[in-house]
């Protein structure tokens, strides 16, 4: 926004009514503690600045991204300072003195002559900075000018994350998404403390993903979808673009391949990898747990040495996810076989393997993460792998599944976990969701959605919002401020950023909408 970048002369602002009837607490998901202060606001002005720490270019960075956040609605410059921050500013602020923050949390500190963001690394500052977006009246999210006055209720902010993990998941696979569709649910999902966005790139119905040594995997395999549609994958230039966008988003993503079940494209792309030699057609309907690698062929292990070395080497993050789900097709003796020759590939490729929770029968060492889907709140392979050493990441199906319909009414979604309304995905309890897991073994939450029935950006955020954000407070907040009736009041005041932002929400009947 070129026109902006110079600071224009004070405007309307002066006279317009004070729409921040936000208070500090209106936040999602809720901060662990918030002193509001009587009296002035801070306000963005047409001359306030950005203050950041100097020669610091990840807390630069997260400057730039306040202000490219802010200018098309104020129109103002915000111009960044490095020198020293002057009265009214917005400052960034490096302590590392504030060891109770650790690596993630923030301090926001509020009052009629500054706005300060405090936080030991530029992650906490990013995450900070979503707070006070949410803390801006909804019309700081528009993408073209509006007028303030662009004011933020004073007081205290301190507030840290319960759970390290808390990631949001794609299907890519069932429908293909563009990049821009990728990394507009990227943005999306950033504002609520998401950090880990797991792509699930490969299934029956696709391959999503450019493999050197084995190019027909997406000139075939990755041709078409569920209906017949015209598929695509990523090029390794456009997934490299994927994990630079999310990463100056604060997220890591986590590449899934699916195997050896749910990998129907591959073995129509590649004859050899099947058992009998023969290719079969590719599938664009959506059975799961007919198609199964052939676990007693070597070729099979080459082909998965490429695929994880590729995949490992243009993915910066520490997991690498390798399916292991409904392999219905598989005999339980050769997924154990299998398993256990793929996850030392992952890890001589210097991976965590990650996978869905039956892949816990294979015994992957303890640094592997396990992350369960299941419905019940007892699973014996979860636990013992728990007692094993193994983090357990938590999306079960009927609490964080979005591709779950709201009710019987909702035309897209699937419904064999659900319906699952608002209040359901909210109202569990990660620290004791299953039983015979201990809190300290949750790594953290994940959000799945699975596209079988979803074909537009539309429609993945009507999935996604409102129960999105329901299962980021979870995985950020603590137990002590999980409270349904606070939440629903809270995710009523996202409605007016959702509409700003052009998000397509769920208007459940749960919440006290405006
Ligand atoms: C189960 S959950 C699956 C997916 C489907 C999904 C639909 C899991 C690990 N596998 O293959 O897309 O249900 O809800």
């Amino acid at each position: 926004s070129a026109a902006a970048s110079q600071p224009s002369a004070p405007q309307a602002e002066d006279h317009g009514a004070d729409k921040t009837a936000s208070a500090l607490s209106d936040v999602i998901p809720a901060p662990t503690s918030v002193e509001p202060e009587r009296g002035a606001k801070f306000r963005v002005k047409w001359n306030t600045g950005i203050h950041a720490p100097r020669g610091n270019a990840e807390a630069d960075r997260v400057a730039r991204y306040l202000q490219q956040q802010l200018r098309p609605s104020t129109g103002y410059g915000l111009l960044i300072n490095r020198g020293s921050p002057g009265r009214g500013d917005m400052v960034l602020s490096l302590d590392g003195s504030e060891q109770r923050l650790g690596d993630s949390g923030y301090r926001m500190d509020v009052d009629k002559e500054r706005l300060t963001i405090h936080a030991t690394t530029s992650e906490g500052l990013f995450h900070g900075v979503q707070t006070l977006r949410q803390l801006l009246p909804a019309e700081a999210e528009s993408g073209s000018p509006r007028h303030g006055p662009w004011k933020v209720p004073a007081g205290e902010i301190v507030d840290k994350p319960r759970f390290e993990h808390r990631s949001a998941m794609l299907d890519v696979a069932r429908h293909f998404f563009e990049v821009e569709q990728v990394k507009s649910y990227i943005d999306q999902i950033a504002q609520y403390k998401i950090n880990y966005l797991h792509l699930h790139l490969t299934d029956d119905q696709g391959w999503r993903i450019q493999i050197d040594d084995w190019p027909k995997l997406t000139t075939h395999g990755g041709s078409t979808e569920v209906g017949g549609g015209d598929g695509g994958y990523y090029t390794k230039r456009e997934y490299a673009e994927i994990v630079d966008y999310a990463s100056t988003r604060n997220i890591t993503i986590v590449p899934e391949i699916d195997l050896p079940g749910h990998t129907n494209a591959a073995l129509s792309s590649y004859a050899e990898l099947n058992c009998d030699g023969q290719a079969p057609p590719l599938y664009t309907g959506i059975e799961v747990g007919f198609s199964s690698l052939c676990v007693d062929k070597e070729v099979t292990y080459r082909f998965v040495d490429d695929v994880i070395r590729e995949v490992a080497a243009m993915t910066p993050g520490r997991y690498l996810h390798i399916g292991g789900d409904e392999a219905d097709s598989t005999t339980e003796e050769g997924y154990r076989h299998f398993m256990s020759r793929v996850l030392p590939i992952v890890e001589k490729y210097g991976k965590t393997p990650l996978g869905w929770h039956e892949y816990a029968k294979a015994e992957p060492s303890s640094d592997a993460m396990v992350q369960y889907w299941g419905t019940s709140n007892s699973n014996e392979e979860v636990s013992k792998a728990a007692e094993r050493g193994n983090e357990i990441l938590l999306s079960p199906a009927n609490r964080s599944y979005l591709d779950q319909k709201y009710n019987e009414e909702t035309e897209l979604g699937l419904d064999w976990a659900g319906p699952t309304t608002v209040r359901e995905s909210y109202d569990w309890r990660p620290g004791s969701h299953m039983n015979s897991v201990p809190e300290e073994a949750i790594a953290g939450v994940e959000a799945p959605l699975w596209s079988e029935t979803l074909t537009t950006s539309n429609e993945i955020e009507f999935m996604a919002f409102p129960r999105l954000p329901a299962i980021a407070e979870l995985g950020w907040s603590p137990q002590s401020k999980h409270d349904w009736s606070s939440f629903r009041e809270r995710l009523a005041g996202q409605a007016a950023s959702w509409q700003e932002q052009g998000i397509d929400f769920y208007r459940s009947e749960q919440i006290p909408w405006p």
